[in-house]
């Protein structure tokens, strides 16, 4: 049984502690799914986790617009991990893909939201491109205004929810200005024409993942989220809020290996007695308590900060996802080692949470762009 305490922490308040348990009863009767056809159990996931109304969280009520309840995020986000890699997947893309339009789509825009609140939609986040993942400012995809058009072109690559996603958020080159400053987001509906999904992409742990080809593909100008020349920004800010997020769910694996190393440290007998008794081994479930609960109030600072309302968190997400991310490989890894054989033994579960976590650390800004980022934020007083 997971360790629950730091629900207690000062950072949330009595929905947060409801919440939690409303969901760990949902996990209990719905996790894990099978995972044997990705796109069918993510597709059914979202539809469920709608039906059950989590996925009110993952975006604001276009009708009673309030701000995104970090928290509620985090919290989602790692227990959903700690049950199924695939569930926590599909709640984060709802809330990533549609992060844009919460923050900055126009009424009629948000209107997406009615529907990927509920499960009916499904949606993703297209910014990496085969050229540019971490140098989000040196994208090549463009859209040119054409008249009341905006006329699309290029590639993007690496896209959670690609193939399956009902509406994407894009980036694009709008030339405004060199660089950062002349890039532009748009809503994109998976049927427009000319969009098609290039190649599907395989990865340790599999889900829907897609290179996205745009071929002249035209949309309103009515497609525009914010403004034209705002879209750099506007992906940063976006990022702020899911970057927490990640450090949540990668919270949750850690979690989860650390529950099954307690387990098995008790179980398992070795020269004579149970693996606890082995100092080394107490040692290594000391690492992993610590980093736990560190890697919780990190995350759950930065959630919390943003909830109380900071304008801006870069600094305490960065330190969020990084620390999280990195030391729950760390914690995973020593939960594998203490498994032994069992620990790779395909279909354990130790062996999962260790192809899960990995892709943790690169997505969403990998560990050395959030370095980069801590590190200037500390340089500006940030
Ligand atoms: N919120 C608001 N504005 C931000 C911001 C943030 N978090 N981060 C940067 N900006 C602003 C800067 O203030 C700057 O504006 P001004 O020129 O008006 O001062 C502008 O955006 C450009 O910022 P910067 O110079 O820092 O941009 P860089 O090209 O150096 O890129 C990194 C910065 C590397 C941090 C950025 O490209 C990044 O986060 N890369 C990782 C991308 C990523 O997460 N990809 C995964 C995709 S989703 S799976």
């Amino acid at each position: 049984m997971a360790d629950k305490s730091f629900l207690n922490w000062p950072f949330f308040e009595t929905k947060h502690r409801e919440l939690a348990d409303q969901l760990e009863a949902w996990c209990s009767k719905n996790l894990p799914v099978d995972h044997s056809d990705v796109d069918a159990a993510c597709v059914k996931l979202v539809r469920d986790l709608g039906a059950a109304g989590f996925l009110t969280y993952s975006a604001i009520d276009p009708d009673d617009p309030k701000a995104l309840d970090v928290r509620s995020l985090c919290l989602i986000r790692e227990t959903l991990a700690r049950h199924d890699g695939l569930a926590d997947f599909s709640f984060a893309m709802q809330g990533l893909g549609t992060g844009a339009l919460s923050l900055f789509g126009t009424p009629e825009q948000q209107k997406w939201l009615l529907k990927t609140r509920k499960g009916e939609a499904l949606s993703a986040f297209a910014l990496s491109e085969p050229r540019s993942g971490s140098d989000v400012a040196n994208m090549d995809m463009t859209a040119v205004l054409d008249g009341e058009e905006y006329i699309l072109n290029g590639e993007k690559t690496w896209i959670s929810n690609g193939g399956i996603a009902d509406v994407y958020c894009v980036f694009a080159r709008t030339g405004e200005a060199p660089g950062a400053k002349g890039i532009s987001a748009f809503v994109v509906p998976a049927t427009v024409k000319g969009l098609s999904i290039s190649e599907r992409l395989e990865v340790i742990a599999p889900h829907p993942l897609a290179t996205l080809k745009f071929e002249n593909v035209r949309l309103p100008k009515s497609a525009l989220i914010g403004d034209a020349g705002a879209g750099f920004k506007l992906s940063m800010s976006v990022l702020d809020v899911f970057r927490s997020t990640v450090g949540a769910a990668a919270l949750g694996f850690a979690r989860r290996a650390l529950d099954e190393t307690l387990n098995r440290v008790q179980s398992r007998e070795l020269f004579g007695a149970p693996l606890f008794d082995l100092q080394m081994v107490q040692g290594h479930v000391a690492d992993m308590a610590l980093d736990v609960d560190a890697a919780a109030l990190l995350v759950y600072r930065a959630a919390w900060t943003k909830d109380t309302g900071a304008a801006r968190v870069t600094r305490e997400a960065a330190m969020a996802k990084l620390y999280a991310t990195d030391k729950a490989q760390e914690v995973i890894d020593k939960a594998v080692q203490i498994h032994g054989g069992d620990g790779v033994r395909r279909g354990s579960v130790v062996e999962g949470l260790y192809r899960e976590i990995r892709a943790l650390r690169i997505y969403e800004g990998a560990s050395d762009v959030q370095k980069v980022v801590i590190a200037r934020q500390a340089l500006n007083g940030g």
